[in-house]
């Protein structure tokens, strides 16, 4: 699941990245959008040499001319990323993204890149890739501060992660225990999970290789007995 959604989304980010280079003049051309750009930069305005001109100037001057070509913007327009964004529409949604979700970053994504400013000689590659990046984290939202909210409540703080069928959750777990303990606190493990074949097994091997104790029943067990056991050991 999680290797198709990023093969997707880096399949969108090379089709825009390819999109934005094709569509962006080349400093040997005299775009249109050069003319926008100086609307936005009427201060940079700066009549361009003849090429006699150039050959004969000083290097100094010269210098100055080269870097006031390669210094111009370009605006990306948004007829360049909307047929790559009905793509990646298409991509979130088959990997099981909710709709709102998905609309959200698309949302982001074009407001991010239609209308952006790149620079000749700046790379696409990092507007295209903070664009993604900014969409994907203003989704998720700010997050929690665990260890405050561990801080702030009584001990033992409980926490359970419940959620679809091979989204991560025990993998989680094992991330969370890992930052905890680097945090100073200690953590026991719950198999919880006495349904799954080899769930408990799963848990288990992270909870060695972390070094925190793992309260198990037997397979088909109940779960709540299996809780029950890691908060008082805990
Ligand atoms: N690429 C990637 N793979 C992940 C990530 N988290 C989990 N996986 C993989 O996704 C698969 C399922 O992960 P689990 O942690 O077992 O998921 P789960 O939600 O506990 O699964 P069930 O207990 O079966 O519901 C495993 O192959 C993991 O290695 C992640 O952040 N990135
Ligand atoms: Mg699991």
């Amino acid at each position: 699941m999680f290797k198709a959604l990023k093969e997707k989304l880096f399949s969108a980010r090379k089709k825009l990245e390819h999109s934005i280079e094709v569509n962006t003049p080349t400093q040997n051309e005299k775009p249109q959008d050069i003319s926008r750009a100086e609307q936005i930069h009427p201060q940079q305005e700066v009549e361009t040499p003849a090429p006699e001109q150039v050959k004969k100037a000083s290097p100094k001057i010269t210098d100055k001319i080269v870097s006031f070509v390669r210094d111009r913007e370009f605006i990306i327009s948004e007829k360049d990323v909307n047929d790559i964004l009905d793509e990646l529409e298409m991509g979130l949604l088959e990997s099981d993204v909710a709709f709102s979700v998905t609309e959200a970053i698309l949302a982001r994504i074009k407001a991010d890149l239609s209308g952006s400013k790149r620079k000749i000689g700046t790379s696409v590659d990092s507007i295209v890739r903070n664009a993604l990046s900014d969409a994907l984290l203003g989704v998720l939202g700010e997050g929690v501060d665990i260890c405050a909210f561990i801080r702030e409540h009584e001990r033992p703080v409980k926490i359970l992660f419940t959620g679809v069928n091979g989204t991560g959750k025990t993998t989680s777990i094992a991330k969370v225990t890992r930052f905890l303990q680097k945090n100073g606190f200690s953590v026991v493990l719950g198999a919880g999970d006495t349904f799954r074949a080899g769930a408990i097994e799963q848990i288990d091997v992270h909870g060695e290789r972390l070094g925190v104790k793992v309260i198990q029943h037997q397979e088909g067990s109940d779960p709540t007995a299996v809780l029950f056991d890691t908060v008082e050991y805990a």
